[in-house]
């Protein structure tokens, strides 16, 4: 069922349930091309979940920024291409959320193991932001923080869960958000691990 969050921002609960063995082997498939790593920011941490990408463009930050990139970094080769599964998962759900046309040229595929996290943060490294973002979890539960139009906003908490997936866009696209750290645990899918797929228009 289709939840909403905000104006433009929705949770399809266990929308991608139904593709879970597809999504396990496409993930497979990339991870194994290029592997998940830590990257920097450019203040120089680590970040704590880890990371990969495939599509036509990766999203990558290091010392000197966050940016898209052709190729991996780590490889020197263009990152791997999205698996049809990933494609396709994304545009249906952004259909059945009220996104038509999305065709996104980029997948960040993050890990996060116990205690990893994600700051709050906006996503502003896309050219345009008329796409929408269509983002599906996987493995261990996750405690979703969505904040405002300013980051001093105090965050709402929204549980997501293994085959929750989620699109924003409009109103909703610049706002705030992040990951509480990770509890630990083990799931089925992922072992002890969460796994989010971001699917974005970068370019
Ligand atoms: C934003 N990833 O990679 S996506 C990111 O689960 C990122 O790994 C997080 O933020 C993750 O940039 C969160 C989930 C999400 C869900 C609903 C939203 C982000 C949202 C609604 C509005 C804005
Ligand atoms: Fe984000």
């Amino acid at each position: 069922h289709r939840e909403t969050l905000a104006e433009g921002a929705m949770i399809l609960r266990g929308f991608a349930l139904d593709r879970e063995t597809a999504l396990a082997a496409a993930i497979e498939q990339v991870t194994a091309d290029t592997p998940f790593r830590h990257m920097e920011t450019p203040g120089g941490h680590r970040m704590s979940a880890a990371m990969t990408n495939c599509g036509e463009l990766g999203w990558t930050t290091d010392r000197r920024g966050y940016r898209y990139t052709r190729d991996d970094p780590e490889t020197g080769r263009p990152w791997p291409a999205m698996p049809t599964v990933f494609r396709e998962l994304a545009t249906t759900a952004a259909t059945a959320a009220g996104y038509t046309g999305f065709d996104p040229d980029a997948c960040l595929i993050n890990r996060y193991q116990p205690g990893a996290r994600m700051g709050l943060h906006q996503d502003r490294n896309e050219q345009d932001f008329d796409a929408p973002i269509v983002s599906v979890s996987l493995g261990l539960p996750a405690t979703f923080l969505f904040g405002g139009d300013r980051r001093a906003d105090r965050p709402q908490r929204v549980p997501l869960e293994h085959g929750d997936v989620a699109v924003w866009g409009a109103a909703a696209r610049l706002r705030y958000h992040g990951i509480a750290p990770l509890r630990a645990g083990s799931h089925p899918f992922a072992g002890e691990a969460r796994i989010n797929l971001t699917l974005r228009r970068a370019s």
